[in-house]
């Protein structure tokens, strides 16, 4: 009986280590691909039963993995059941780490291992996409705005219009990065809608938007054909960008994602949606379509320094935790979508969502809503609705003073163990290890 209970325990020891080590194996292999066949450094704390003697058997299991050993250390275990506990640190690549911890765990002589600094661990390489072209991975949409799915969509009892917003969608599921960006042929309906909004809001730039909006735009029509009866297309959009910032659009079906939209900004790639709202409401629509990202965002991302802004945020958002990227998204909302700055003592809009909106622009210059200082402390946290023209919008003294202010308060809250940087030969996200 005495023995039969000893073996329980054991067994029972050996299952809850199986089962931290299968949770380890899911965490490690959340990390890179490219990081796989890379030997780093790692250290394992191997439970022996018995004595050191079945190390040998160990030993050669971590030969036979290519591991190579930098630094061996035993010692008399305290924990019941366990006699020695040995620290191996050893050079390993990643698929080989895992094949060896599979093999240790099936061993009758370990009653655990566990892995103790590890530079495989996703905490320090969360999956986020490298390169520029791992962005074909970044386009999951948020479902709250489809007119399929939402009663209070303009488009909702259109049938026409959802047919025409699911090819459009369509194009944008089955875009991969490289392909030119197909055009789309806007029907009379549309270019009408497009026209409309236009017309408006060109009459209201001059003394609503801030400079470098009204100085991108004029270069628009310039060389993209943006004019009342022509939508322009997001190909020849991004041409012109590349050239100007650097910055590239690719077409998305709907809103994405925070964390897909903003790791895409870290490639200096901006994500835009191709269909065009419905005509029953011109003057503000909840969600995106292309005459918010056409009018609102593509003169903003001409200019250099809020190009670079854009793509801080989105650096700042890699590898983020969740709560993280919520902060991040609602700074984003106040000062991409929603941000007012100064200009020579006047309140002018730079946000997207309000330069591209004739009823909310008028409103958020108006006496009605509550205009703050913009401090990303607060900004970070301020409740917000997307359904209809905002409470409160921060005011930045300049471009340059936002995004000052947001580097700033990034240094202080962003915990994150490991650096990135952009590499723009490459355009690849370069990750530094910070330990
Ligand atoms: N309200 C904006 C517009 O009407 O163009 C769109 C905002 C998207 C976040
Ligand atoms: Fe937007």
């Amino acid at each position: 009986i005495n023995k039969q209970a000893k073996n329980s325990l054991v067994e029972e020891q050996r299952s809850i280590s199986n089962d931290e080590l299968l949770e380890e194996e899911v965490f490690l292999s959340t990390v890179c691909d490219d990081d796989n066949n890379i030997p780093k450094t790692t250290s394992v704390i191997l439970m022996l039963r018995e004595g050191i003697s079945s190390f040998g058997r160990i030993l050669k299991s971590i030969e036979n993995f290519k591991g190579v050993i930098l630094h061996l250390e035993s010692r008399a275990a305290k924990k019941p059941g366990v006699q020695i506990e040995v620290l191996v640190t050893l050079e390993i690549t990643r698929n080989h780490l895992l094949n060896l911890l599979k093999t240790l765990r099936q061993s009758s002589s370990l009653v655990d291992v566990s892995v103790l600094t590890e530079q495989h661990l996703s905490i320090k390489a969360p999956w986020l996409p490298r390169h520029i072209s791992d962005l074909d991975h970044c386009n999951h949409l948020m479902t709250k705005f489809e007119p399929d799915l939402d009663q209070e969509h303009p488009g909702f009892a259109d049938k026409l219009y959802r047919a025409r917003r699911k090819e459009i969608a369509d194009v944008a599921f089955e875009y991969r990065h490289g392909q030119p960006i197909p055009r789309i042929q806007y029907n009379e309906d549309e270019i009408k809608t497009w026209g409309v909004v236009y017309n408006q809001l060109l009459n209201l730039f001059p003394t609503h938007a801030c400079k470098q909006h009204i100085q991108a735009f004029q270069m628009l029509e310039k060389e993209c054909g943006y004019k009342p009866d022509n939508i322009p297309q997001l190909e020849d959009i991004s041409n012109f960008l590349k050239k100007r910032t650097g910055f590239s659009l690719r077409p998305a079906a709907g809103l994405l994602t925070s964390r897909d939209f903003l790791a895409s900004l870290a490639h200096r790639v901006f994500q835009c949606t191709q269909y065009v709202r419905h005509s029953s409401s011109p003057n503000h629509s909840p969600e995106p379509d292309c005459i918010h990202e056409l009018l609102g965002h593509v003169p903003m991302l001409a200019d250099p320094e809020f190009a670079v802004f854009s793509q801080e945020l989105g650096l700042a958002s890699l590898g983020a935790t969740d709560d993280e990227i919520e902060k991040f998204a609602t700074i984003y909302w106040f000062t991409v979508e929603f941000g007012v700055c100064k200009e020579q003592g006047h309140s002018r809009a730079y946000g997207a969502g309000l330069l591209s909106s004739y009823g909310e622009l008028k409103h958020a210059l108006s006496s009605t809503p509550e205009l703050r200082s913009f401090d990303p402390n607060k900004a970070a946290i301020q409740p917000y609705q997307d359904q209809d023209y905002q409470d409160v919008y921060f005011v930045a003294e300049s471009l340059d003073d936002a995004r000052a202010k947001f580097r700033n308060w990034l240094t202080l809250n962003l915990r994150r163990p490991f650096e990135v940087y952009y590499n723009a030969f490459t355009q690849t996200v370069e990750i530094l290890d910070s330990i």
